[in-house]
């Protein structure tokens, strides 16, 4: 295996639907087979409270895998690289305050690695140690995440683009502002709220993708 392309990394960001079983109102594998058809990429963040862990954690994840698999999604972990590798997901993603990346680089091989960075200080650390891409946030004011940085709006997403690593923006957004994080230069959105707690989770994501391949 090699390590993934700029292109195909820039394609697989452009629906990047997050969720763990906190998030979702029903049945995470049901809100996942009905948003797959509007995805690009899918990856599994199971955190808050009540968030399940152990064995059951896993085999929750084993299942979103094999709904990805099913329908060519890639499939991502949040911070867990054990699970990654017991998986054998195509990747993970960190953030500044989980482990060090160049250290998930030399774990995980070439599997897709995405660091959040909130600095030009951070992306250059992170382009380093091997990042595939940037998650930049939040963009917008989120209630998902109760320990993001200050909400800095697209600035930073430009101000990345000089780097020629992949960005995806993340943190509140919604098929409404979408369109201002990908004028901003980033080649793709990152979502939690705006998919699985809308009424019509297939309707939602196939809006928001309408609105990134427009
Ligand atoms: N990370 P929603 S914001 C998981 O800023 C996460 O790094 C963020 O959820 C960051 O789409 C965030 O519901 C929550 O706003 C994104």
């Amino acid at each position: 295996m090699a390590r993934i392309s700029h292109g195909k990394m820039r394609s697989l960001l452009k629906v990047y639907f997050i969720a763990g079983s906190t998030n979702c109102l029903e049945d995470p594998r049901v809100v996942l087979e009905e948003a797959r058809g509007g995805i690009t990429l899918f990856q599994f963040r199971e955190k808050g409270s009540n968030c399940l862990e152990g064995a059951e954690k896993l085999a929750l994840g084993k299942e979103l895998q094999r709904i990805c698999n099913k329908n060519g999604i890639p499939f991502i972990v949040n911070d867990d690289i054990e699970m990654a590798l017991e998986l054998e997901a195509d990747g993970v993603h960190i953030g500044q305050e989980d482990e060090d990346a160049q250290e998930v680089r030399k774990k995980i091989g070439d599997r897709i690695l995405g660091v959040s960075v909130h600095c030009v200080k951070e992306a250059e650390k992170a382009k380093i140690a091997g990042a595939d891409y940037f998650g930049v946030g939040p963009i917008f004011p989120t209630d998902t995440k109760k320990d993001t940085r200050a909400v800095q709006g697209t600035g930073l997403i430009e101000e990345l683009k000089n780097f020629e690593i992949p960005i995806v923006g993340i943190g509140g957004i919604t098929d409404e502002n979408a369109s201002l994080v990908m004028e901003a230069g980033a080649d793709g959105v990152s979502v939690i709220t705006a998919i699985s707690h809308a009424d019509d989770v297939s309707e939602a994501a196939s809006r928001l993708r309408g609105e990134i391949f427009r």
